[in-house]
């Protein structure tokens, strides 16, 4: 063997080594690629027996990690040190990280159970042909409410929020547009408004309902409200329907002064080592099964049409949680206010918890 090939094949296969060695470094550090597929995901958001089964049909390692807000996935995705897969952030958000550069195209040929969304969750405006994102749970922000412990009353809007009688009977979602959308609501502004002196009164109307607010709090409002530790909250309409399957007595309403409309879709994330993976994990989460027994679990709406056939009827009837197109229509969608305006909701947000303190 001459002496210039040995000194190649010696450096080829130290090479080898190194690679073999720094991937198997990789895997076991949880990052993604190879075999392995890393999902970053709203709290108690998906049924984890989907996760076993998709691990058990590809031979694909699954790492899932949650969030509780748009924002804190955003800052960890920025910041770039966990190499996510897939992600799944709310509308406004999309748009932000498609504007930043921050998310891939998505394959459509890969994606062939895409045909079971209904059309009316496809082509929105915060992804223009579903270019980056697929739907996976939709739904509105409303009052979870037990009208036993309030004397039989009801609550149809958001002012009602602010009764004497409400004191330190309120629990509220951790979320800057969720609180700061329901002081705009209830002077009659947008959820996008961007005026400074619009956003500031909301906020100081939100100071004025401390002393009803219980507690700020993440997923564990579920577990709080069906407990009856509190007697109205506000929510994510999934999570009225988990708290109201746990308890009966609970009713959820959309307020008559208007509301949010949200969408949560999956994406890939620019910092993806496993893009084949990622698409067929979407593709999987499509099915029209998959996706009934992931929302029979989570609570949540289906933008999946197909998977509706899947579910009981009483479910997929129930206005309160598939709302028509009509009522719909009246709802706002948060909107990508750009990165000054999202930062001055967040600053009052905080203002207005330091408030309470
Ligand atoms: C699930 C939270 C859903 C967030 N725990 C609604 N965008």
């Amino acid at each position: 063997m001459n002496k210039l090939f040995r000194f190649f094949l010696i450096i080829a296969l130290a090479s080898a080594v190194l690679l073999y060695a720094i991937s198997s470094l990789n895997t076991s550090q949880g990052y993604s690629g190879g075999n392995t597929l890393t999902i970053y995901n709203w709290g108690d958001y998906i049924d984890e027996d989907l996760i076993k089964q998709f691990e058990k049909a590809t031979g694909i390692k699954v790492i899932y990690e949650t969030f509780d807000s748009n924002e804190a996935m955003l800052t960890k995705i920025e910041q770039g040190g966990t190499t996510y897969d897939i992600a799944v952030p709310s509308e406004y958000m999309i748009d932000k990280m498609r504007h930043e550069d921050l998310l891939i195209p998505l394959d459509h040929s890969k994606l062939p159970n895409l045909k079971n969304i209904d059309k009316r969750f496809m082509d929105l405006p915060f992804d223009p042909g579903n270019k980056y994102s697929v739907p996976y749970f939709w739904g509105t922000v409303g009052i979870v409410y037990n009208p036993k412990m309030l004397n039989g009353k009801k609550i149809t809007s958001w002012n009602d929020l602010w009764a004497p009688s409400l004191r330190n009977k309120i629990l509220l979602i951790d979320g800057a547009r969720e609180v700061m959308g329901m002081g705009l609501n209830s002077l009659g502004y947008s959820l996008n408004d961007t005026k400074k002196a619009h956003l500031i009164k909301a906020k100081e109307k939100l100071d004025t309902l401390t002393p009803n607010v219980k507690a700020i709090v993440g997923d564990e409002i579920k577990m709080l409200l069906a407990n009856e530790e509190a007697s109205v909250g506000l929510v994510w309409s999934g999570d009225a329907s988990e708290i109201m399957s746990e308890n009966e007595d609970l009713d959820y309403v959309v307020p008559k002064e208007g509301s949010n409309l949200w969408f949560d879709n999956m994406v890939i994330p620019k910092t993806a080592k496993n893009i084949e993976a990622a698409h067929k994990f979407i593709n999987f989460m499509l099915d029209p099964k998959v996706a009934a027994q992931n929302t029979e679990y989570v609570g949540y709406s289906t933008p999946n049409k197909q998977a509706l056939k899947h579910m009981p009827k009483e479910v997929v009837k129930d206005e309160r949680f598939y709302p028509s197109p009509e009522l719909t229509e009246k709802l706002e969608v948060y909107e990508n206010l750009g990165k000054r305006n999202l930062a001055y909701y967040n600053e009052l947000f905080l203002q207005f918890k330091m408030h309470r303190k």
